[in-house]
């Protein structure tokens, strides 16, 4: 198929700042790309692909980026800034929808998602979060009555947060696993990785590791730095280890020294990525059972869980993950997550919008 993928207008692909949806637009691409499919990308000016990606045609454009639906209150109106990216990446991929046999849009917006109804060529949504506002949760549930068959979600936990017409599509998520190398001997250290922001949970993590007397390194932008001073203050000095945003290849090297990964999301995270980044390194994951991280924790075989915002029970999945055998995570995330399984459930899902089926496959395993 010949196929337009649309990445986030927040931040440009390479900057870490579009957070998990990057990593999903890299392994999207890459592996339609190595299923024969013709990709063209169209993302903000100063993105970069990495090799894999190389053969897409990528499509630049600038413009002011849409702010960030998270950290919005729910009643938040869509808000489209003058010499918006977003308008122009859909003046362009409308531009060129006579090109290409299917738009997949990677962006968690308005107006892609109603346009759907409005545009011949088919646009496929992959949505990258659960609820963050209302009018997003209208707008996806106003065009899925019509056209379920354009929807897909990471996980189940996440579809549930949006009203659906019938069974959601489940995706997954796709890592390409030869960036990360597998480390069978870990350091007494514990590790935590994501945007530094209270709906990520790192004042739990570090309490945890405090309670345990183990260091706890933490990995990702520093996206609210009172936050992040607040955590700090919680604990005592030298708990904590800021390793700032590492690109992956540095993220993995040191990520793959831990014992285990601790993943305390306060929100509904749709996937959790540096649960499976880490399982790829042979890190077992202790994470609250909530959202994607508590579909993605095999408890005794990738990891353990724990009950919601209960610090004691971490502590607890925390030592029942140290005795995880750590080749397993590894296995399990090679079977599930890998850049070629989450290709081939994206093709089908492409094929089947371009077949034109309305009543969705049932769920993919995640
Ligand atoms: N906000 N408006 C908007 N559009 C996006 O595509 C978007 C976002 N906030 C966060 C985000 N994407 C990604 O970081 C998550 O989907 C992972």
């Amino acid at each position: 198929m010949r196929i337009l993928v649309v990445s986030t207008p927040v931040g440009s692909l390479g900057s870490g700042q579009g957070g998990g949806v990057e990593l999903t637009a890299f392994a999207l691409v890459a592996g339609l790309l190595r299923r024969g499919h013709q990709v063209s990308v169209l993302a903000a000016a100063g993105s970069v692909l990495p090799a894999a990606c190389r053969r897409a045609q990528l499509w630049l454009e600038s413009g002011v980026d849409q702010p960030s639906w998270q950290h919005r209150p729910q009643q938040s109106p869509v808000e489209i800034p003058a010499g918006g990216l977003l308008p122009r990446f859909w003046r362009r991929a409308l531009g060129r929808q006579a090109d290409v046999d299917v738009i997949v849009n990677l962006a968690y917006d308005w107006l892609p998602i109603w346009l759907t109804p409005h545009v011949a060529t088919p646009i496929a949504h992959l949505i990258s979060m659960g609820s963050v506002g209302q009018a997003m949760d209208a707008v996806i549930a106003e065009v899925a009555a019509l056209h379920p068959e354009r929807f897909a979600f990471h996980t189940a936990a996440q579809a549930a947060d949006f009203a659906l017409p019938g069974p959601p599509r489940l995706v997954g998520n796709g890592f390409d696993l030869s960036r990360y190398r597998f480390e069978p001997r870990p350091e007494p250290l514990l590790g935590w990785a994501g945007r530094v922001a209270p709906e990520k949970g790192l004042e739990d993590a570090a309490a945890v590791a405090a309670a345990l007397d183990l260091p706890l390194a933490v990995w990702g932008l520093r996206q609210d730095a009172a936050y992040a001073e607040r955590v700090e203050a919680s604990v005592p000095p030298g708990t904590l280890q800021w390793r700032g945003f590492l690109p992956t290849e540095q993220l993995q090297a040191e990520l793959g020294r831990c014992a285990v990964l601790l993943n305390t999301p306060k929100w509904n995270e749709a996937f959790g990525n540096v649960v499976v980044e880490a399982m790829a390194c042979g890190v077992p994951v202790a994470a609250y059972a909530r959202g994607g991280p508590g579909e993605l924790v095999q408890p005794g075989v990738n990891g353990a869980l724990a009950s919601p915002d209960d610090r004691q029970a971490l502590a607890e999945a925390v030592r029942r993950a140290q005795r995880i055998e750590r080749a397993a995570c590894r296995r399990w995330v090679e079977q599930h997550c890998s850049q070629e399984v989450f290709a081939g459930r994206i093709e089908a899902w492409l094929e089947a919008v371009t077949r034109g089926i309305t009543s969705p496959q049932p769920p993919g395993p995640v």
